[in-house]
């Protein structure tokens, strides 16, 4: 009796686990074999795994965000100061290769170029005698961040279940089979890590403790701590010198705690096993059912807040390996709604308040040696990370990086002073979880003094999502700070005489005319990029009341930067001097920044601009890395191209080694630079994000880049504008808005920009006049470009849009419906 019970139950579940094809799973028909990139990602911001779905021995890799090599240091070169003159002189004269190489002995760093992030180690399961199997099935379910794995042995269905649960900072993993007593496992531990240890307790734990690694001259002092407790039903529980023994076991949870002795970037004081114990003491005695309940409302509670749909076809009923493979050549709209989706997961998963930001990886990394050390990259990757953020209605995710902002302000204060002789604070183009701010790689790629400016656009944005006045005096600061370092940095340049950084760089590239070097003085991005870090602290003294006569100087420097160039390729120039290849495919396209996160390219605004912009765009072409097809999602929906960033999309959902270029994707749809890095997920979440809404330029624009495939109809609910605005709901037919709802949280002029004229479901709605009278949405004004008698400017040809104004009050919901 009891047997027909356990099966009943069996088929329920198993039932429930089948497909519906537009559920939001990930999901497979085969193990992950040896490959990382095959296996489903896990986390709660601070603890994370990545789980392989292997059937005879299981892999459950590990992994804790403050697991990181090294311990407190700075890395800034002291010897800048005394050199920097003759770096700028070299740069004015065009010798830029000689500048290079003086920058490479006086700026780039000496001692660390940044440190690792780290592996834990695996939780390793082995069931004797499953190497013959069937019916396997294993998931995501990224509803409820659960991951699966199902097959049978004989007559015994096995079930295994695994979360980073958000409540109770543990790892669990849930084991059952459909006939009583047929659990048998071994659970044992590996690391990469050389100092880490691993024991079986008296009281029949599995634990493992370390120290982090030595890198670059710096001292590993990271210790950490993992404790592994099962409990059973039925069974037995023995130990080995080296593993626990389940045997003859109903069901099976296992508990997996991990902690660390870092407190903050500058304190190790922490006791990484009475973290570990409590964490796991508080979980222990919960039952698994109840902790699974817990942990999908904490998760849901932010998952739930954003609805897509984008229609749903015969091809979602592919398991996801053979979707990524079909992807392009067949319409599966509900393909990108599960990738859209998983980049919220995935944000929510690896960033939690309290815990580190999202590394080059998220929280998912299994190597001692990762590529670029899976730290910050701060050119490009880590701001990519954030930017779904605000809009995907996330705010609470932004939190890790807005602390790391506020905590590099207080770092890199030093690093303006000793490096530069500024105030203010500064970092070159990575850091990592010590907070370093010096320059490192080489001059050519870390010279970049920009880092703090471009980030510091994240606690302003911040701002202008949640208006709340608390909040930018927290970050005052760090804003006047960033603009303090510019305010003494510039200079003026001999020949333009515009204020200009020098010595500076455009990320990573650089003109064939100027020998190879990337070295120069006044390049787009930075001019792009001051302009913003003046505009913000000026608009937020001015809230805030205070530092009038800074805000001054601030003005008047500000009127004094560079302005854009339109060059003989009737391209935007990269550099000062018209010399950017209309060849060149390079992946960074850092010049349009000002098209986008920024908005000082418009094509309502500063059509020359749009244009340019768009030949630059078409120039560099598509093929690209993981991340730079994501900032192209981004830009072809700034462009309002929906095709363009469609194409894009397609490219990106590539399997990863089809595309020329090399970008692509993984079977577990990581993004492949290659290799894995997360920024290109997160990169096309906002992408997408940005082909249907858009509050950046002036108004909340709706269906702004709808592509082709589309068109036919959708919805989307749940995306937050600047203003406080949130789009509590949208749906379109035939490309066209029919109805949209939106909820005023700050109140304030809303100036909605429409494919198709609407009319409200009660009042009278206007026409939009005049400046939008909203303050979140007020724009400085781009000063006109400087244009190239040989460039051939085409004017956009924008698609007629309707724009009108609706006077709104805080907390009401405004309703609109197709004329
Ligand atoms: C920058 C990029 C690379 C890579 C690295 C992490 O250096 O140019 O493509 O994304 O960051």
């Amino acid at each position: 009796m009891k047997q027909i019970l356990f099966s009943f139950l069996y088929f329920v579940t198993i039932a429930c686990y089948s497909q519906s094809n537009s559920d939001l799973k990930l999901w497979y028909n085969q193990p992950s074999g040896n490959v990382w990139e095959n296996a489903l990602p896990v986390g709660n911001g601070f603890q994370a795994a990545m789980v392989y779905g292997n059937v005879d021995t299981e892999t459950i890799q590990l992994n804790e965000g403050t697991v990181w090599s090294g311990s407190p240091n700075r890395n800034d070169n002291p010897l800048a100061l005394d050199s920097l003159a003759e770096i700028r002189k070299l740069v004015f004269e065009g010798k830029q290769k000689q500048a290079e190489k003086l920058a490479d002995r006086v700026i780039i760093s000496k001692k660390s170029h940044g440190q690792m992030f780290e592996p834990v180690g695996e939780l390793h399961l082995s069931f004797n005698g499953h190497e013959k199997y069937s019916d396997y099935y294993r998931e995501l379910d990224l509803e409820k961040a659960v991951a699966k794995t199902s097959y049978k042995v004989g007559d015994v269905i096995y079930t295994r279940q695994v979360i980073a649960s958000f409540p109770d900072r543990v790892v669990v993993v849930r084991l059952t089979a459909s006939k009583p007593g047929s659990l048998l496992f071994n659970a044992f531990y590996s690391t990469p890590q050389p100092a880490a240890q691993t024991k079986i307790t008296a009281a029949k734990e599995l634990t493992i403790a370390g120290t982090t690694i030595d890198h670059e001259g710096v001292k590993g002092m990271v210790k950490f701590k993992g404790i592994t407790r099962i409990k059973l039903e039925g069974g037995t529980l023995s130990a080995t010198d080296t593993s626990l023994i389940v045997s003859n076991a109903n069901a099976a949870t296992i508990y997996i705690s991990i902690a660390t002795n870092f407190n903050n970037y500058n304190d190790l004081g922490g006791d990484e096993n009475a973290r570990a114990s409590s964490y796991l003491d508080k979980a222990f005695p919960k039952e698994y059912d109840d902790m699974l309940k817990a942990h999908i409302s904490a998760y849901q509670k932010f998952f739930k807040r954003v609805k897509l749909d984008l229609g749903v076809t015969d091809a979602a009923k592919l398991p996801t390996d053979e979707r990524l493979k079909n992807f392009n050549s067949v319409n599966d709209p509900q393909f990108v709604t599960l990738y859209y989706q998983y980049g919220r997961y995935l944000l929510i998963s690896s960033s939690q308040p309290g815990g580190q930001p999202a590394t080059l990886q998220g929280i998912w990394n299994n190597k001692m040696y990762p590529p670029w050390d899976s730290k910050y990259t701060i050119n490009i990757n880590t701001e990519m990370n954030y930017w779904p953020a605000e809009k995907t209605n996330l705010p609470e995710m932004h939190e890790p990086l807005i602390k790391m902002v506020k905590e590099l302000a207080v770092t890199g204060q030093k690093t303006a002073r000793n490096m530069y002789s500024t105030r203010g604070w500064m970092a070159h183009h990575n850091t990592d979880i010590w907070r370093i701010n010096g320059g490192v790689d080489g001059a050519f790629w870390g010279l970049w003094p920009n880092g703090g400016g471009w980030l510091s656009q994240h606690l302003w944005e911040h701002y202008l999502y949640n208006g709340d006045k608390k909040y930018l005096e927290s970050v005052y600061p760090a804003l006047k700070g960033a603009a303090m370092f510019y305010a003494d940095y510039l200079i003026e340049h001999p020949k333009y005489h515009w204020l200009v950084v020098c010595p500076d760089e455009s990320p990573e590239n650089a003109p064939a005319a100027h020998d190879g070097s990337s070295i120069d003085a006044g390049v787009t991005m930075t001019n792009q990029i001051v302009f913003d870090v003046f505009s913000n602290a000026i608009e937020a003294a001015k809230i805030l009341n205070r530092d009038q006569a800074f805000a001054d100087t601030l003005q008047h420097k500000r009127s004094r930067l560079a302005p854009m160039h339109i060059g003989q390729y009737s391209q935007l120039q990269e550099w000062l001097d018209d010399v950017d290849d209309p060849n060149d495919k390079h992946r960074h396209i850092s010049h349009l920044y000002g098209l986008f996160p920024s908005n000082q390219i418009s094509p309502y605004r500063t059509p020359e601009l749009y244009s340019a912009a768009k030949n630059t765009l078409l120039q560099r072409g598509d093929v690209s890395t993981g991340w730079s097809m994501g900032w192209k999602v981004n830009w072809w929906a700034k462009m309002l191209d929906g095709n363009h960033a469609y194409k894009l999309i397609q490219n990106q959902l590539t399997p990863v080694g089809t595309n020329e270029g090399g970008g692509g994707t993984y079977n577990n749809l990581f993004d492949a630079h290659p290799p894995f890095q997360i920024d290109g997920n997160f990169g096309c979440t906002s992408g997408i994000t940005e082909m249907l809404m858009q509050s950046e330029d002036g108004d909340l624009q709706l269906l702004p880049a709808l592509p082709d495939v589309w068109q036919s109809a959708g919805s989307i609910s749940g995306l937050r504008a600047r203003g406080g605005f949130e789009l509590i709901s949208m749906e379109w037919k035939d490309g066209k808005v029919v109805k949209a709802v939106i909820k005023s949280r700050l109140g304030g002029n809303l100036r909605l920009r429409m494919p198709n004229e609407m009319k409200q479901e009660s009042g009278i709605l206007k026409n939009a006049s005049g400046d939008n009278a909203n303050p979140f949405y007020s724009i400085e004004k781009t000063p006109p470009p400087i244009i190239s008698d040989k460039a051939v400017i085409t004017p956009p040809d924008l698609k007629q849009t309707f724009v009108y104004d609706i006077p709104t009050q805080a907390g009401k919901i405004y309703t609109l419906i197709v004329k």
